[in-house]
């Protein structure tokens, strides 16, 4: 019996691209510096030089897909995060851009074969939002620790596959 599972120990030659909403960033920067500060804790470069990791700025929610999906198809990277925050009593297309949002991602995920977590918070209001990204807990630091057990479980399956 075979366990395949990732670590989080050998981030060394992990590229990762991280993609982030503008909309709401009093919301999403914090999600990124959580992001940002795991990565490095766990031996990821995260300097202004680095060539492990890549961040893209997009308007909204609702336009993380189109980037993702640019940025997957480069080949480049093991694992994409997207941040974002919808939140519901800003809009009434609340529903219309967290279900793009999330269906657009699991789409271009499926498609590429790159794992992309969903780091989209779907709140009912700010404060809520707020206390995901600091306030109480910082679900960005989460978001970092799924992209670094996929990106190594992708480097588990594509060694089996060439040992097979
Ligand atoms: N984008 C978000 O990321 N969060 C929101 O809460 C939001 N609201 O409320 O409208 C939002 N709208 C912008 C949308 O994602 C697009 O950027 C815009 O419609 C342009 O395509």
């Amino acid at each position: 019996m075979a366990t395949i599972e990732g670590r989080f120990t050998d981030a060394s030659n992990l590229r990762i691209g991280i993609v982030v909403a503008r909309f709401n960033d009093l919301v999403t920067n914090r999600l990124l510096s959580g992001c940002l500060d795991c990565l490095e804790r766990h031996g990821i470069d995260t300097t202004e030089s680095s060539d492990q990791l890549d961040v893209a700025w997009v308007p909204g929610s609702f336009e993380l897909p189109v980037v993702s999906q640019s940025l997957a198809r480069t080949g480049r990277y093991e694992v994409l995060i997207t941040l974002g925050a919808v939140i519901k009593g800003d809009t009434p297309h609340f529903d219309v851009v967290a279900a793009e949002a999330s269906k657009g991602l699991a789409a271009v995920s499926r498609d590429t074969g790159i794992p992309i977590i969903f780091g989209v918070l779907t709140t009912d209001n700010m404060q809520q939002a707020l206390e995901r990204a600091g306030i109480k807990s910082n679900l960005g630091w989460s978001y970092a620790l799924q992209a670094l057990e996929m990106g190594s479980l992708m480097g588990v399956l594509k060694s089996k596959k060439s040992s097979t």
